[in-house]
């Protein structure tokens, strides 16, 4: 058995957080990928996340980690070289950066689910809204959210420069604007051209676009062109 193993999906938000991570550190990992995650969970990933049944999960020498904000403060810690910091040594920056990196899941994510999945609510598309705009708040005057190097929440928040982006295009919906939360798309792109690695393994676009569609068409939610 190889040391590190990701379980994992191609095209979702929470396991690229993970792979990034780990190739950001130089931990070679082999990638087990999971077929159907959401209506057919393999027995893997119901015996290594009993409690969430979700991906991604870490597996390393055998031991299993899920959540992947957990797991990248994990291999942050267990692959401390130096060379690719993911969360800042200074105590009150530690807890600034997982209070970001929290805040994107519970406010900017939990909020699109509830607009994309359930049904489309005015308080819901607010809440994201608001939620962007504190986000471009604490982008002021930085170029990524970790300063110069790119950080814990600069690769949690990819699920906002990158997935939001094509998960409301799928919807025919608008959350982020690239009016109002210019910043985020800038940000994105300095992102980008700062990190090669970030930059060649994103999913596709189209191929993302397709799969939102897809799920969007499958949950009977109407698409306005
Ligand atoms: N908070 C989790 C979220 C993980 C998550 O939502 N994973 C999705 C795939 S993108 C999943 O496994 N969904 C299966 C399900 O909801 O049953 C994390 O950060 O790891």
């Amino acid at each position: 058995m190889s040391e590190v193993e990701v379980l994992g999906g191609p095209l979702s938000p929470f396991s690229f957080r993970v792979e990034i991570a780990l190739k950001l550190k130089g931990i070679q990992y082999d990638f087990i990928q999971e077929e159907d995650y959401r209506f057919n969970k393999s027995p893997l990933l119901l015996k290594y996340n009993p409690v969430h049944k979700k991906i991604p999960v870490l597996l390393h020498n055998g031991k299993s980690l899920a959540e992947s904000l957990i797991i990248l403060e994990y291999i942050d810690e267990t692959w401390d070289n130096n060379t690719a910091p993911l969360l800042p040594k200074d105590p009150y920056q530690r807890a600034q950066a997982r209070f970001w990196a929290k805040f994107i899941d519970e406010k900017c994510v939990a909020a699109t689910r509830k607009i994309l999945y359930a049904e489309e609510s005015e308080k819901a598309r607010d809440e994201v809204q608001g939620a962007l705009n504190l986000l471009v708040d604490e982008l002021n005057g930085k170029t990524l959210f970790g300063g110069e190097s790119v950080g814990l929440v600069d690769i949690a928040a990819i699920v906002v420069g990158y997935w939001i982006d094509v998960i409301q295009e799928a919807a025919g919906l608008e959350v982020l604007s690239r009016e109002k939360h210019a910043k985020i798309y800038e940000w994105m792109e300095a992102l980008m051209s700062k990190c090669s690695v970030i930059k060649e393994n994103l999913p596709p676009r189209d191929k993302l676009l397709a799969y939102y569609q897809a799920r969007i068409i499958g949950k009977g939610t109407i698409i306005h062109h």
